[in-house]
């Protein structure tokens, strides 16, 4: 029952179609509390070094237009196990083999487009909240 902290975007095309209500109601309702919430434009420099990881990957130019695009919410939530909790409420990479229930597997059909972003392990949620919220832009 370990309480952890992840980090939970809205991508550009999820803040442009008005889903940011939908997608963090999800989070609430299922017993999360947010930590910290805000509306921001990544500079490509934050949306180079959040995917680093994808640097050498033919699609990383593609990645880092599409967070830059538009504005984005980030939010940072917390509770019993958020990582895996928060990734299995979003579906699988891909939205085609996204569960229906699920938020891509209920509001997205294109891997580039896939309206979310949740942080993979709780070294990765330390490292993104970190890129994207002060210290003191956090409740304790
Ligand atoms: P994740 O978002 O489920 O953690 P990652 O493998 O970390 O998935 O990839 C980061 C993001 O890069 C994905 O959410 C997706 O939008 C995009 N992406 C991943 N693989 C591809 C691809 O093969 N083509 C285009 N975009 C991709
Ligand atoms: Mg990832």
């Amino acid at each position: 029952m370990a309480i952890e902290r992840t980090l939970v975007l809205v991508k550009p095309n999820g803040v442009e179609r008005g889903l940011v209500g939908e997608v963090t109601a999800r989070f609430e309702r299922r017993g999360f509390v947010l930590k910290g919430l805000k509306l921001l434009r990544a500079a490509p420099e934050l949306a180079e070094e959040h995917y680093e990881e994808h640097r050498e990957k033919a699609f990383f130019g593609e990645l880092v237009a599409f967070l830059t695009s538009g504005p984005i919410v980030a939010m940072v939530v917390e509770g019993v196990s958020a990582v895996q909790v928060a990734r299995s409420m979003m579906g699988a990479t891909d939205p085609v083999s996204a569960a229906p229930g699920t938020i891509r597997g209920d509001y997205a059909l294109e891997i580039g487009e896939n309206v979310v972003h949740g942080s993979d392990s709780v070294a990765s949620a330390e490292r993104e909240i970190a890129l994207y919220f002060s210290a003191s832009e956090l409740l304790p």
